[in-house]
């Protein structure tokens, strides 16, 4: 894509605006990750976790988290001048995937954050993105007390394409983050090109 440019060396066009979704089991951390990379104030839909829930809300592995998603997180990241991404962190918990389909109308691809330690809440995500064909990669998310396995590890165990590509990250981390979503973008590109090459972000 070629843009033209404005005399003081601004972009003469708007800059293209893509829509990346982050899903991903319930706490796996994808209200962390939009946060990470926001530059602007993180829409959040949180609410507390309550005794009352506790039957029905996994904790197990995210033992200190009091809040879960329950509509959406909303963030922007500029990744090129020309090039912003608005990213849709979608609830993890069963009760409220009725957002989905509302929230992957439009969506370029998306992220799905697998946690090591409880890698089946994902398979739903997968599962969802594959049958409507929307490109997405997998970024485990690293936290520190789960062992470490290769990404092809992961990717077996998931099932998953050979063209999927497989990550790993801090979802606190604005750096890693960016690169993963550097990765989505050149992943639904290339997709959508029909063909595997590079595309220079
Ligand atoms: N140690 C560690 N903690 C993390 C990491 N990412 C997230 N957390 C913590 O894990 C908990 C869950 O993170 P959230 O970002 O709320 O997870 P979520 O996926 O948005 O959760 P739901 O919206 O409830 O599905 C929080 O207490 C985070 O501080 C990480 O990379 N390392
Ligand atoms: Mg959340």
């Amino acid at each position: 894509m070629i843009f033209g440019r404005s005399e003081r060396g601004k972009p003469a066009t708007e800059p293209v605006t893509l829509k990346i979704l982050v899903a991903g089991g319930f706490g796996v951390g994808k209200t962390t990750l939009v946060a990470a990379v926001s530059e602007i104030r993180p829409l959040r839909t949180e609410e507390l976790l309550t005794e009352v829930g506790r039957p029905v809300d996994d904790l197990s592995g995210v033992e200190a988290k009091h809040t879960t998603t329950v509509a959406m997180d909303f963030g922007r990241i500029t990744l090129r001048e020309d090039l912003v991404l608005y990213l849709f962190g979608t609830p993890g918990q069963e009760r409220f995937w009725f957002m989905w389909d509302e929230l992957s109308e439009g969506a370029l691809g998306a992220v799905v954050l697998a946690d090591t330690r409880r890698l089946e809440d994902c398979f739903a995500a997968i599962d969802y993105f594959e049958r409507r064909d929307i490109p997405f990669l997998v970024a485990v998310n690293c936290f520190e007390d789960a062992a470490r396995h290769p990404v092809d590890d992961v990717r077996r165990a998931l099932d998953l394409d050979d063209g999927t590509p497989v990550v790993l990250c801090d979802a606190r981390d604005r750096g890693s983050v960016k690169e993963v979503l550097v990765g989505v973008v050149q992943h639904a590109m290339a997709r959508a090109s029909g063909r595997r090459r590079t595309v220079a972000i």
